[in-house]
């Protein structure tokens, strides 16, 4: 078909062609999850369902796109991590990004009714998403990038574990519960919620406390910071 006039307006388009032979990390991050959450009843700080349909979501994502070579999950967020050599889209950023976005969500909404069977999705409250990606130039970054989110599901969940046990059963307002928290350690928390609530942090589920894994199409909830070489053997020189 000949060429329209119109067609000069393509010269508009811009590429961000995201660097050759580097690892790609995509980050999903659920918008305003807050409310999001609230206005669905999760259960506080973690709830099962939740992380279970994420995963699911994550899951078929993966098997969707072959280029993830491992991907982590926790809170309302997902990362997946691509392999150096993927040649996705000619490694454009924005279809990179977008297809993530729009392939994780569709699967969180296909997902929804078989992990809340009694809590039909509303249309003004849908489950959005925003992403973003970033690359890292070697090996070393990139697992420290994984360590990053798996110290950071640790920390978030023995801070949002005892915080809520506060609130909850040991009935402080927020208010109170922050104040007591502030300046506290790992092994002050250990120790609030053994002794005001006979809380074991060791012996709470490890989904909880280690986020998600997903390597080579299974779901692992693991020390990622001491396993973190396994998932790169093929990177191995
Ligand atoms: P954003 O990401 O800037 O659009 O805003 P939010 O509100 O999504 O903030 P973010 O992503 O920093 O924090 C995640 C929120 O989701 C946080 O308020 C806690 C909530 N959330 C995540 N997972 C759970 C869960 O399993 N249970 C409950 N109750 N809340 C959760
Ligand atoms: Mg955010
Ligand atoms: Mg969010
Ligand atoms: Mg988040
Ligand atoms: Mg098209």
């Amino acid at each position: 078909m000949a060429k329209s006039r119109f067609e000069y307006v393509k010269q508009f388009e811009r590429d961000n062609l995201l660097l050759p032979e580097t690892f790609i990390v995509i980050r999903l991050d659920g918008r305003g999850f807050h409310k999001f959450t609230d206005h669905y009843n999760f259960v506080k700080p973690n709830d099962i369902r939740a992380l279970k349909l994420a995963n699911a979501a994550a899951l078929n994502v993966t098997r969707q796109i072959k280029d993830v070579l491992v991907a982590f999950g926790e809170s309302d967020e997902y990362s997946f991590i691509l392999r150096k050599e993927c040649d996705l889209f000619n490694r454009r950023e924005s279809k990179l990004v977008s297809t993530f976005v729009s392939t994780y969500t569709a699967h969180y909404v296909q997902l929804w009714p078989k992990f809340f069977p009694n809590t039909p999705l509303e249309i003004k409250h849908m489950p959005t998403f925003d992403g973003r990606a970033v690359v890292y130039p070697n090996l070393q970054t990139v697992k420290d990038y994984l360590s990053w989110r798996y110290v950071d599901t640790h920390i978030n969940n023995l801070y949002n574990t005892t915080f809520w046990n506060l609130v909850l059963k040991g009935g402080m307002t927020t208010k109170e519960a922050e104040q007591r928290l502030m300046g506290t350690l790992s092994s002050d928390k250990n120790e609030i919620l053994f002794s005001e609530f006979q809380i074991n942090y060791n012996n709470e589920p490890e989904i909880f406390k280690k986020g998600s894994l997903i390597f080579k199409g299974e779901v692992l909830h693991v020390d990622v910071y001491n396993t973190i070489d396994t998932y790169f053997n093929e990177y191995d020189s």
